[in-house]
């Protein structure tokens, strides 16, 4: 009957959809075996004892066997089935410790996504296959569902509030997700595209990450280098209030020309600016100090994301 179940779902696109399939197919034909039971002696019946000139109702009171019978058969069936739902349910609402953490924030009438490195697409969602992937969701506005239907995840988004789902993704290749919760005007058009890659593709999109979510709304091109990664977090972060990129002196040195320069430091040595001089200015910045400035600099150390201490090495080099 599995032509049955592929004409009536949506493909299987992770391992909730197997098990969901199978209660949802055993519901389906449960309901079609009582109905049978219960419409084919109803008509029978009409048929057999239909109004007769002279035909007389014998008297009947009750039958306890047959009433046991239709009381105790689908008690036991409905507490099976409760057990079986909650089962599932228990399994659906707790996402497995290792799973890599994606933040939604949904809003009239798009989706925004944020990766455990920063990284922030719209509309759009790349995960790796085989892993299990937990959606920790919230909405700027008003009430919103998250529904991929190939994973056979749904659940509502509420504004000040956090949901999760989560599933394990085992199909590669695009998948659809949509808002399932009327919102407005825009509702229909609030959907996107979930990509399940395989883990070499998955790494190499991580590095260029996805859609920065202002240049989305300013219809900009989405694609980015490390070195735009490198641009906006220089101002996202607040590289800024300290540093410049065109050579004027701030707090802080400016970047410009700073990479492969050799720079003066405090104790009257000097320094090749490469990029591991780079990277340990900003994670142990007291460690070297540029000569003619106060050691002011606050350690990135665990603040910046991997992709985005990547971003500003690329960025200063950029600047020359
Ligand atoms: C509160 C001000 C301040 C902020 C914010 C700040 N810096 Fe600095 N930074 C300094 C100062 C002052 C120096 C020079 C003294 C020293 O080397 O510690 C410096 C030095 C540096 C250097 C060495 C530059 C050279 O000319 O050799 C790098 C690289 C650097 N910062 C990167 C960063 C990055 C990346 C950020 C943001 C993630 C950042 N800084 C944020 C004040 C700041
Ligand atoms: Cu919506």
């Amino acid at each position: 009957m599995d032509w049955l179940r592929a004409w009536m779902m949506p493909p299987q696109g992770s391992e909730f959809a197997k098990e969901i399939d199978f209660v949802y197919m055993a519901l389906f034909w449960m309901s079609v075996l009582l109905f049978l039971m219960i419409a084919i002696p109803s008509v029978y019946f009409a048929w057999r004892y239909r109004y007769k000139p002279g035909r007389v109702t014998p008297h009947q009171t009750h039958n306890t066997t047959l009433e046991v019978i239709w009381t105790v058969g689908p008690l036991l069936l409905c507490v099976g089935i409760f057990f079986w739902g909650l089962n599932g349910w228990m399994k659906y609402s707790v996402a497995p410790g290792e799973s890599m953490e994606i933040s939604v924030t949904a809003k009239q009438w798009l989706w925004q996504f944020e990766y455990p490195d920063g990284s922030r697409t719209i509309n759009d969602i790349h995960v790796p296959v085989n892993k299990p992937v937990k959606f920790t969701m919230t909405s700027e506005d008003v009430l919103h569902d998250f529904y991929v239907p190939d994973m056979r995840v749904k659940h509502d988004i509420i504004p000040g509030r956090y949901t999760q789902i989560w599933f394990t993704p085992t199909v590669l290749g695009p998948h659809n997700f949509t808002c399932a919760e009327y919102c407005g005007k825009d509702h229909s058009g609030m959907k996107g595209n979930l990509t399940v890659d395989n883990d070499a593709d998955f790494a190499k999109w991580m590095e260029t990450g996805g859609t920065e979510w202002e240049d989305y709304f300013n219809g900009k091109d989405p694609k980015k280098t490390p070195a735009d990664w490198g641009k906006i977090t220089y101002e996202r972060v607040g590289c800024n209030s300290c540093h410049t990129t065109d050579g004027t002196k701030s707090k802080g040195p400016s970047w410009k020309g700073v990479y492969g320069s050799m720079v003066q430091l405090n104790n009257g040595t000097s320094v090749l600016a490469d990029e591991a001089y780079i990277r340990e200015s900003m994670m142990q910045p007291q460690a070297k100090v540029v000569k003619g400035f106060d050691p002011i600099m606050p350690t990135f150390q665990g603040l910046l994301k991997p992709n985005q201490a990547n971003g500003l090495v690329a960025y200063i080099e950029s600047l020359k």
